[in-house]
């Protein structure tokens, strides 16, 4: 092994320390120091110096935030200091109501002040630092133990890996939420409809099954998010002074370099609390993040010592709600809807309620773990939920309400559509039909061929797929491109102009790109995002339906199971059959070449090349990808399969590699010389 110079192990050092910095504006500031750009070249400055010298590597390094392996299982630890769960008041008499019970018994506390806080919807989690370094992050569990999830914990990029803290003590624990933000929260919700997996109901389940994936790699594309809001210190703590109050400990936890909600408000009375509750009833809807009720703390420390905790709950601390959105309403029937992965869902019928503003007559029932864990009988009084843009959900059963000859509700051993038997793999939640000529299969994939994002096609409605296929007009998304005017108006309903129009807007979407066309196939995992990030990568349908299971894992974005999905997705010979039918059809199953280098034109077709040192004007990212977009790779580690290594200013080894093994050298102009010769 290479030993470094002096000279290298204070770079190491110094790249960490500017990248901590620009993290920490980023992420906990909110307020960005660093170019994106600036950031990912002294990542990867980083990232190759600690690959040459693994001795460099401390666990605190912000490369080391992703685990090298998945967990087998997580192990469950003994909290340092339990976790309490906080007592909830549901309005403004039931917090007047705490107010006089700690009152009575602390009658003589004068000046008191109350914290308020917003109460994020996500997972507790409790981190132990060791002298300055993140050692152990875990669940809540039931307060007393939880599971150690510390390598999902490290991925949390506002959750620093080292404390901010000149001389820390042997110990110190932080408590906050994990969270993940709304629009990731919809996100991972598409995706796992595309997987054909039962969608999360709300944000918190979706943030505690994060925090639950034993792949850190995961974990880690979900960005997950946390607000500290409770820490533990040991009484004397060299270099700080210690806080006295919830409202200095917040700060703090700040300066240490954990984020900490802004939204946060020191009450000199119940009346400011009360106004800052009915504040953010409306306000926090506009938050990236859920909410669901303001937390509220006696700030002074030494208040809150002499009040304690009682079996459950500190005295001193309370969790105002806003109302719930859930509704009672009982189940009239359970229809099973069949999703275009196959996926049975059991759906709730009931007599229509209010909640959240709107009307709801259905909600999920997810799938039938779901089910079991219900209990449900037709006839059963449910309680429904409907948080904002969520979908509708039942989230229990009253048991106690149940007519006495109520029937349990079983999921069909049959799919409901096609009437073939159902899967259900062991390891997996969902019950799936099997058949792939299944109407209900068929059904969903046209109509996501048809949908905004794929295809775009307009007035492609349900009552028409319905129709397509009831007779027998289209057996897959590739019979669309064959219908004729005349086919149409044999329809129910079609008059000629519509027929016209929905024959035209059919012939219209043949011009839609590639990356449409690869998500409207329908391809598992494959879902708007990785379809671009595939289709950038491969330009052709050939290209991509060629390459092998780690050509396309090797695209940065696109893991294993992904590449696995997509390699078998070609391997099936009636899809081979179906891409061949859109080709004839005139599908667009290529890049644009305007957004290509054409064939001849690509002069570094089959070479690798390496980059090393700063380039004067291209980042690694632009140059990585103009080199790809010439048809050349470019890998991390100089070899004799290197055809040439592009050297920046500050070249490390890599330079001096090449030179003894004899590889060609390129400057940026020479490469940028290189590049446009053939043009
Ligand atoms: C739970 C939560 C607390 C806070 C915010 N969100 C929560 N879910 C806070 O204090 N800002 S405190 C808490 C607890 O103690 N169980």
């Amino acid at each position: 092994m290479t030993t470094a110079t002096l000279a290298i192990q204070q770079r190491v050092i110094e790249l960490r320390r500017l990248l901590q910095q620009a993290s920490y504006a980023y992420y906990v500031l909110d307020a960005p120091e660093m170019d994106d750009a600036v950031y990912d070249r002294l990542y990867r400055d980083l990232q190759e110096l600690e690959t040459e010298y693994p001795d460099l590597v401390t666990p605190d390094s912000p490369t080391q935030r992703i685990g090298e392996r998945p967990a087998d299982q997580f192990t469950s630890v003994r909290h340092h200091i339990p976790l309490y769960s906080l007592e909830n008041a549901f309005n403004l008499q039931e917090l007047a109501s705490w107010q006089d019970r700690w009152r009575r018994l602390a009658p003589e506390a004068a000046d008191v002040d109350y914290v308020t806080e917003l109460k994020i919807d996500g997972s507790a989690i409790a981190l132990t630092y060791d002298h300055g370094l993140l050692v152990r992050g875990a669940t809540r569990g039931d307060g007393v133990t939880g599971e150690d999830i510390t390598q999902n914990i490290r991925t949390i990029r506002t959750i620093p890996l080292r404390l901010n803290l000149e001389q820390p003590p042997a110990r110190l624990e932080v408590r906050g939420e994990a969270f993940l933000p709304l629009d990731v929260f919809r996100q991972i919700n598409e995706e796992r409809q595309t997987k054909g997996e039962a969608a999360f109901a709300n944000p918190r389940n979706a943030a505690a099954g994060t925090l639950r994936q034993l792949d850190s790699a995961v974990v880690a594309q979900r960005r997950l998010d946390f607000f500290a809001y409770t820490l533990h210190l040991p009484d004397e703590v060299a270099g700080i002074d210690a806080p006295a109050t919830q409202w200095q400990a917040l700060e703090l936890l700040q300066n240490l370099g954990f984020r900490v909600n802004p939204n946060r408000l020191l009450c000199p009375s119940l009346a400011d609390v009360a106004a800052y509750f009915e504040q953010w009833d409306t306000a926090r809807l506009d938050l990236p993040y859920m909410t669901d009720g303001v937390v509220v703390k006696l700030n002074h420390f030494d208040l809150q010592q002499q009040l304690g905790f009682t079996q459950k709950f500190p005295r001193w601390a309370i969790a105002l709600k806003y109302p719930a959105e859930e509704a009672p309403t009982r189940v009239e029937r359970v229809v099973v809807q069949v999703g275009r992965t196959g996926a049975l869902t059991p759906v709730a019928e009931f007599s229509p309620v209010q909640l959240a503003g709107t009307t709801v007559s259905r909600a999920t029932l997810h799938n039938s773990d779901r089910l079991t864990e219900l209990d449900l009988h037709l006839g059963d009084t449910v309680i429904v939920r409907k948080a904002g843009e969520i979908i509708p959900e039942v989230v229990r059963v009253m048991p106690d309400l149940r007519p006495a000859d109520a029937q349990r509700y079983e999921m069909p051993t049959h799919c409901p559509a096609c009437g073939e038997p159902v899967v259900r793999p062991a390891d997996e939640a969902v019950t799936r039909c099997i058949n792939t000529s299944c109407p209900a299969i068929l059904r969903g994939s046209i109509s996501h061929w048809a949908s905004r994002a794929a295809l775009d096609i307009n007035g492609l409605g349900e009552k028409w797929v319905e129709q397509f296929i009831d007779r027998h007009l289209v057996q897959s998304v590739a019979d669309l491109y064959d219908l004729t005017v005349e086919q149409l108006l044999t329809l129910d309903r079609m008059g000629p102009t519509s027929a016209q129009k929905l024959v035209g807007a059919i012939a219209q979407s043949k011009q839609q790109p590639w990356p449409r066309v690869l998500y409207g196939l329908g391809i598992r995992h494959v879902g708007s995002v990785n379809a671009q990030t595939l289709s950038s990568q491969f330009a052709k349908v050939d290209d991509l339906g060629a390459a092998e299971p780690e050509a396309i894992a090797a695209v940065y974005g696109i893991g294993a199971e992904i590449a696995q999905s997509v390699y078998a997705w070609f391997r099936v010979p009636a899809n081979q059959v179906l891409i061949d039918r859109l080709r004839q059809a005139g599908l667009q199953l290529a890049l644009d070449p305007d957004q290509v280098q054409p064939q001849g034109a690509q002069p570094l077709a089959g070479k690798t090349l390496v980059i090393t040192g700063t380039l004067p004007s291209l980042s690694r990212e632009d140059a990585k990808a103009k080199i790809q977009a010439a048809g050349g790779k470019v890998t991390g580690t100089v070899s004799s399969k290197t055809d040439y290594l592009v050297v920046g200013s500050d070249a490390g080894s890599k330079l001096e590699k090449a030179q003894t093994l004899g590889v060609a050298q390129l400057s940026e102009t020479q490469l940028l010389d290189l590049l446009s010769s053939s043009n």
